[in-house]
């Protein structure tokens, strides 16, 4: 316990409020009562856990609803990364083909997956709003396409491609996955808040799959990602035989897997409902606000006017600033599209620790002639 202790006490902790970078948070107290009582349970065997597997169901059903889908199938994977993969490695055996596009602002858990499948991956340039160019997707698609992969929330400015373009380019033609890991559990309360947001889930027709995790947004323990997709039939591509197992099948990427947070993810939702997200969303959005406005009233640029609870200010060197606020023990993050110092206004970021940051972030631009 000793050394457990020494470990734990050189971590970082979202409760200390200096984490500006990350786009997971501190998760919801119900969830980790919810995580710790299902500590054993492993939907890997799944016929030993017939209750988590219904909590999984359940999930999936909810979201399916937040995201306009009807009688939608999914599960729970580890994070973003899982869903990703499984997503590409549907569509790479539904197509047969190998041809993969995605934006340059993806996330590099879609290099990994392409890498991992033995795909080819064709990176499409950003329209003037660092979204994903329509044109230079349809400069590109081809029969020979596998797959298009958009981002309903970017990693590093939290922007939403076109998606509602890229469905009708895609429909019945070429697999569609949506990547909403960041903003699943941000735009659909956003939208309700009223802000204006795009659509970019299963109302449209030509969206195949989409992935949320709610281990960022959505309060939940880590590790939690969701997998949604259209069809039930996608599964059997990638399903194989289990002999040892009761249902004597598989369809997911890992086997034994950490099922605790199943619980956790159910827990949250059913205690949140909407409402409560849209509360959560908006206090992110309010402090995104104000950042943004204390920062432009200071004389820094930003690189967008925030359309999710990202705030990105363009700098000549923010790897360099990055580095003398980590100094400080302000971890904020930098974004290359374009070169920006990138902070993430999650539910553990508070009024005051933007306060005190304020001054720490003008002080130190100041002394790096960047301001
Ligand atoms: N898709 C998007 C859009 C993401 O932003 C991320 C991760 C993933 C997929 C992959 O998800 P998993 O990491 O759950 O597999 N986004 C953050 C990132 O890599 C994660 C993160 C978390 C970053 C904590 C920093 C941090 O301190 O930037």
């Amino acid at each position: 316990m000793a050394h457990l202790k020494r470990a734990f006490s050189s971590d970082h902790h979202f409760r200390d409020g200096r984490i500006l970078s990350s786009m997971c948070t501190a998760p919801h107290e119900l969830a980790i009562k919810a995580h710790m009582m299902f500590i054993e349970a492993n939907l890997g065997n799944p016929d030993l856990y017939p209750g988590t597997k219904r909590l999984e169901g359940e999930i999936v059903r909810v979201l399916g609803e937040l995201f306009h889908g009807k009688n939608l199938n999914g599960y729970m994977t580890s994070g973003g990364t899982e869903a990703n993969i499984t997503a590409l490695w549907i569509a790479r055996k539904l197509s047969g083909k190998r041809r993969v596009l995605f934006p340059i602002s993806a996330h590099f858990s879609i290099t990994k997956a392409v890498n991992l499948l033995n795909m080819e991956p064709v990176e499409i340039e950003l329209d003037e709003s660092f979204r994903m160019s329509v044109d230079d997707v349809e400069d590109n698609i081809s029969d020979n396409s596998a797959a298009v992969i958009c981002m309903a929330g970017t990693t590093e400015l939290g922007v939403v491609d076109p998606i509602e373009q890229l469905s009708q380019i895609c429909h019945g033609n070429t697999f569609l996955h949506v990547d909403a890991a960041f903003g699943g559990f941000v735009l659909p309360f956003l939208k309700e808040l009223g802000y204006d947001v795009p659509k970019f889930d299963f109302q449209l027709s030509g969206v195949c799959s989409l992935n949320t995790d709610p281990h960022k947004m959505g309060l939940s323990t880590i590790p939690s990602g969701a997998l949604l997709y259209r069809d039930v039939r996608f599964l059997e591509h990638i399903t194989v035989d289990a002999p040892y197992l009761i249902s004597n099948k598989h369809s997911t990427l890992t086997g034994t897997k950490n099922s605790a947070a199943v619980a956790a993810t159910y827990a949250v939702l059913m205690h949140l409902g909407r409402e409560g997200f849209k509360k959560v969303v908006k206090q992110c959005m309010d402090n995104t606000n104000y950042l943004a406005s204390r920062v432009q009233e200071l004389g820094f640029e930003l690189a967008i006017k925030p359309v999710t609870n990202v705030v990105a200010i363009k700098l000549a060197n923010p790897e360099n600033v990055q580095k003398e606020l980590v100094k400080q023990n302000w971890f904020v993050s930098k974004g290359r599209f374009p070169k920006c110092l990138r902070i993430v206004l999650m539910p553990h970021v508070t009024r005051s620790a933007l306060e005190e940051f304020v001054p720490v972030l003008e002080s130190t631009c100041r002394s790096m002639g960047e301001l």
